[in-house]
């Protein structure tokens, strides 16, 4: 067991802590959820320190009072603890100016989307995932792979048809856009969105923001520090 490290990701004094994983095997790395807590943070300019945990660690007492799943993300801010990524956007973005509409009609437009992106179009996404990197029956894989792939297929077509031609879900960039993009994202490992081209100019467009990226290159740069003790373990 390694000791949970704070990492300060931002070289700021932090008082906002992200509970992260230390280092995942390469297909999740930059795919993990603390991803859109990163970026959400970066977007509205809050300095964080990263708490980085291993797999064991996840399972112990002292992370279960942060994440009773088990799971990352978990953040301490305001003096609190929270889990869940969608909450923990949707809290950064309160803390924000710019990443929620001020009219409470667009306001409820933006929670209505952030519910979409992580109840309608997430669990598709994660199924589809599941069958390509968990499964290790082939037999099984092939079978369950097409009806995985056609849910997909569902709901992109029905979100490019929902997005028409705006830039983002509602209005300018704003929080349930941070989960819809990272959520497309994980279908990196297929084609499928080159098929739904108004969707990839969509993820291209959110994803080509700074604080993607610099996100993005913090929660790589945590797994490339830590790889070394997983390498000599292997
Ligand atoms: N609904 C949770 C899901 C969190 C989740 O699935 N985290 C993954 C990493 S992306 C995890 O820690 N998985 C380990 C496990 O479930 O044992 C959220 O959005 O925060």
């Amino acid at each position: 067991m390694q000791d949970a490290s704070i990492d300060d990701a931002t070289g700021g004094g932090a008082s906002i802590v992200v509970t992260a994983y230390d280092w995942v095997p390469s297909f999740a790395q930059g795919h993990v959820r603390d991803l859109r807590v990163r970026w959400a943070l970066n977007e509205a300019d809050l300095p964080y320190a990263a708490r980085l945990i291993d797999h064991q660690q996840k399972t112990e007492p002292e992370h279960l009072a942060r994440q009773p799943f088990a799971q990352v993300p978990a953040i301490e801010m305001d003096g609190g603890s929270m889990f869940e990524s969608g909450a923990i956007v949707w809290s950064i973005a309160e803390a924000s100016d710019h990443l929620l509409p001020k009219d409470p009609a667009t306001r409820r437009q933006a929670l209505t989307w952030t519910f979409a992106a992580l109840n309608t179009v997430e669990p598709v996404v994660a199924r589809l995932a599941e069958v390509v990197f968990f499964l290790d029956d082939e037999e099984l894989k092939t079978k369950l792979r097409p009806r995985a792939v056609a849910a997909v297929e569902t709901r992109l077509a029905q979100l490019q048809t929902a997005l028409g031609d705006r830039d983002h879900l509602v209005g300018d960039f704003c929080a349930p856009d941070i989960l819809m993009a990272t959520v497309l994202r994980d279908l990196g490992h297929s084609d499928l969105l080159s098929h739904y081209p108004a969707l990839a100019r969509y993820l291209e467009r959110c994803t080509a923001r700074p604080a993607f990226q610099r996100a993005l290159g913090e929660q790589l740069e945590s797994f490339a520090q830590n790889a070394h003790r997983y390498e000599r373990a292997a």
